[in-house]
């Protein structure tokens, strides 16, 4: 027997999910354009709406200064998904790693980052990810194009917060 509700019946719930790609290594701009088309190739997955690109200065970790290293592309999407939150962040990886991502140091540059910045409303706070993203209310690079493609999710009073940050949004 199934109690009522249960989600082993049926389809799984159909989520929104924001995703914010970034690159500074290689063809950056390239490199984010066709990690926008995989995504909408992944299983259950469908881009339902695109930012802009905007480029933008290297931010360190703690957004204290600037890091090392070429400007960055980034990007945001919005992802209708039917993958667990979990199952989602091992296809980003999975992306992140076909297009020669090494972890070889913190903030290193990348030819590829694919953050999960929200599933939903969730939150979630387990051992490999955290949603909210912790770290997406301080990044103009992540407000900017999620408040292009989704500004019911970003405030005003959270623009004001990264407005000094330089970040050029590309035609
Ligand atoms: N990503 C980082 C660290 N710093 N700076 C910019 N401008 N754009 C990024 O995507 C970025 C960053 C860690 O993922
Ligand atoms: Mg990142
Ligand atoms: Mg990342």
């Amino acid at each position: 027997m199934t109690p009522a509700g249960s989600p082993s019946n049926g389809p799984a719930p159909q989520v929104t999910a924001y995703v914010a790609l970034g690159a500074n290594l290689g063809d950056a701009q390239a490199a984010v354009r066709q990690a926008m088309d995989a995504l909408d190739r992944l299983p259950q997955c469908r881009v339902a709406r695109r930012s802009s690109l905007y480029r933008t200065a290297p931010v360190a970790r703690n957004a204290s200064g600037p890091a090392d290293g070429p400007d960055y592309i980034n990007a945001v999407v919005a992802l209708h998904t039917r993958l667990p939150a979990l199952d989602l962040l091992d296809q980003l990886q999975a992306l992140e790693q076909a297009a020669g991502r090494e972890r070889s140091y913190p903030d290193a540059p990348r030819t590829l980052d694919l953050d999960l910045l929200l599933y939903g409303n969730a939150r979630i706070d387990s051992a490999r990810l955290t949603v909210p993203h912790p770290r997406m209310m301080q990044r103009a690079f992540v407000l900017l194009p999620l408040a292009e493609i989704a500004p019911e999710r970003v405030s005003t009073a959270q623009l004001h917060a990264v407005a000094g940050q330089p970040i050029t949004r590309l035609g």
